[in-house]
């Protein structure tokens, strides 16, 4: 196995001290210490999920140019060849500079935070879509909800019989929410009232930086997912995260209650921050992004535990099926504050 000594020596760094960084469970994170004392975070890119680790790398600095007038935010240090990232041993590593006083909040969200969490990823679509860089796809179709639905069927009709009738019922429950579907068609064919945006694609409280002692943002963070999309992913990932008093994982669905008063402050949150951004027909579109969102999660949580759980990561046999009842009850319940 490769030191990392040699990785932080290929980015001109002499290590000292290498510490993991626990949080995240997609890219493998480590606090540099080198031998003068300053800190640097090095991190290996997951080449599973992220295949083109150069599109990557290339998607960071065209952001970067971007953001950094408007954020505190890392740097990339390139390699000692001036490479974006280094590939060593079938692995790929990139450094950035170490944000000190900062953290990233975790645990139970407030009103407050909601609200800050959505006004700052709205801010980030509105700045970005100013500024328009380009971008290369970095997850093609990850959100697009008729290729899903699409991937649904599939697994349906390759499904074991055992599998198919634990999910009958719940598919049936799914199906009342098939008129999202229709939405989603409308949206996709009228790219002048529905145009591609710049979205973060995994917005969340601890995709935030803040300084320890002002409170006050630094950044977003975890900017791998960023590319181009439509008006509901940010928000309704949002709603599906914060509006509902428990996590997806939760099984006690009886106890599952959708939060008004967190769908408002997420609305508010976002819409204060980019108003002014949308067309008519997306501002009317966008209290439906929490269903849509919801809906396409349960919809891959059920084709995933379809396919024998190839994708998530589970822990007990019916795992994905029951992540995709928690989200269908959210589902239902947010369809009725809303
Ligand atoms: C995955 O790994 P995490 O939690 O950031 C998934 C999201 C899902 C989420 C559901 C690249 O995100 O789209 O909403 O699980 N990310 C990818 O828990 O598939
Ligand atoms: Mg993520």
């Amino acid at each position: 196995m490769s030191t990392q000594k040699e990785i932080c020596s290929a980015f001109g760094i002499s290590l000292r001290e290498a510490q993991p960084i626990t949080e995240g469970l997609i890219n493998q994170t480590f606090k540099i210490t080198d031998a003068s004392g300053k800190h640097y975070l090095l991190q290996q890119i997951n080449t599973a999920v992220f295949k083109h680790p150069q599109q990557v790398q290339e998607n960071f600095v065209a952001l970067h140019r971007v953001l950094q007038l408007r954020y505190t935010m890392p740097a990339l240090i390139p390699t000692a060849e001036n490479q974006l990232y280094l590939s060593h041993e079938g692995q790929s590593w990139r450094c950035f500079t170490f944000m000190e006083n900062s953290f990233t909040p975790s645990g139970t969200v407030s009103e407050d935070l909601a609200y800050t969490t959505a006004r700052c990823f709205g801010d980030y679509t509105k700045w970005l879509s100013e500024a328009n860089p380009t971008l290369h796809t970095i997850l093609p179709r990850f959100h697009d909800l008729g290729f899903r639905a699409q991937q649904l069927v599939q697994a349906r009709e390759q499904a074991n019989a055992s599998r198919l009738k634990m999910a009958a019922p719940w598919l049936s429950r799914l199906d009342a929410f098939n008129h999202l579907l229709k939405h989603y068609d409308y949206w996709t064919s009228h790219q002048d009232y529905y145009p591609p945006r710049i979205l973060h694609h995994d917005a969340k409280p601890s995709n935030i930086l803040f300084h320890s002692q002002t409170q006050k943002i630094l950044c977003p963070i975890d900017l791998d997912t960023t590319q181009s999309g439509l008006f509901f992913s940010d928000l309704g990932d949002m709603i599906r995260s914060m509006v509902p008093s428990l996590d997806e994982n939760n099984t006690q669905f009886a106890d599952i209650e959708a939060r008004a008063s967190f769908l408002q402050a997420l609305t508010e949150g976002y819409m204060d921050a980019t108003h002014q951004l949308w067309t008519r027909q997306e501002r009317e579109a966008l209290p439906l992004s929490g269903q849509v969102l919801l809906y396409m999660q349960a919809i891959r949580f059920l084709a995933d535990y379809l396919n024998n759980d190839t994708y998530y990561q589970t822990r007990y046999e019916q795992h994905n099926l029951d992540r995709a009842i928690n989200q269908i009850t959210v589902l239902e319940q947010l369809e009725r504050i809303t």
